[in-house]
C-alpha cells in the first residue's frame, strides 16, 4: 500500500502534490484524472471528494485529504520538514493563502480559460490579467530581497506557489518583467528536478 493521488498531470494544483512526494521520496500511485472532460466528477471521485475536484490524496491507512495546500502541508508535517519557528510556519501558511486567493484564481484560471477552454486571450475579463500581473508584481518584490519566501531555503511556500507560477506564460503572463521571478523558478527548479544544488 502506498500514497494515491488522484490528479490530472497538466494542473499545478496536482504537480505540487507529486513534488512533494518526489521531494520526500515517497513512494506513490498517481491516477490520471482528465478535468476537461469533467473526471472530478465521477461517482468514484465525487465519494472521495464531494467538491469535485483533484488533487485528492489516498494516505496509506486509508485517509482521504482534499485541497493541494492541504496535502502538501500534512506531507512536509508528517516527514517534519516544516519550519521549526511558529513564526515562520506562519509565514508560510501566508504565503500559501495568498496563493490561493490572489494568484491561483487569477494566473491559473486564465491559463485554463486558453489552454483548456480555448478561448482567444482579448475576449477574456481583463481583470484576470491585471491581478495576475499584480501577484506576480509582489512575488517580484519578495524575490528581490530573497532567495526563497520563506527563510534561507526551499520550503512549502516556494513549493506551492512555483508550479502555477512556471505555468503562467501560458496563461499569457510575460516573465519577461520578472527577473527575480525568473531566477527563483531556476531555483526552484534545481530543488525540485536535479535534487537540490543550489
Ligand atoms: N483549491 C483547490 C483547487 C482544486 C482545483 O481547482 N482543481 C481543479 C483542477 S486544477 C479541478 O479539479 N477542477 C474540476 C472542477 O472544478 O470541476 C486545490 O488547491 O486543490
Amino acid at each position: 500500500v502506498t500514497h494515491e493521488v488522484f490528479g490530472d498531470a497538466r494542473s499545478g494544483n496536482c504537480q505540487k502534490v507529486k513534488w512533494a512526494l518526489q521531494m520526500l521520496g515517497l513512494p506513490y500511485r498517481w491516477v490520471e484524472v482528465d478535468v476537461a472532460r469533467g473526471e472530478t466528477r465521477s461517482a468514484e471521485l465525487l465519494a472521495l471528494n464531494p467538491a469535485g475536484q483533484v488533487p485528492i490524496m489516498r494516505w496509506p491507512d486509508g485517509e482521504v485529504l482534499a485541497q493541494s495546500n492541504a496535502i502538501v502541508w500534512r506531507l512536509f508535517d508528517e516527514a517534519d520538514r516544516l519550519p521549526r519557528s511558529a513564526a515562520a510556519r506562519a509565514e508560510t501558511l501566508q504565503w500559501m493563502f495568498w496563493e490561493q486567493y490572489s494568484h491561483e484564481p487569477y494566473i491559473a484560471v486564465r491559463r485554463y480559460k486558453i489552454q483548456y477552454l480555448g478561448l482567444r486571450p482579448d475576449s477574456l475579463d481583463p481583470v484576470l490579467l491585471e491581478r495576475g500581473d499584480a501577484a506576480l508584481r509582489r512575488l517580484e518584490a519578495r524575490l528581490r530581497e530573497s532567495d526563497w519566501l520563506v527563510g534561507r531555503d526551499f520550503g512549502v511556500a516556494d513549493l506551492c506557489l512555483f508550479p502555477y507560477t512556471r505555468l503562467a506564460p501560458e496563461g499569457g503572463f510575460e516573465l519577461g518583467a520578472f527577473p527575480a521571478v525568473l531566477a527563483w523558478l531556476d531555483r526552484c527548479q534545481r530543488q525540485l528536478f536535479e535534487g537540490g544544488s543550489n
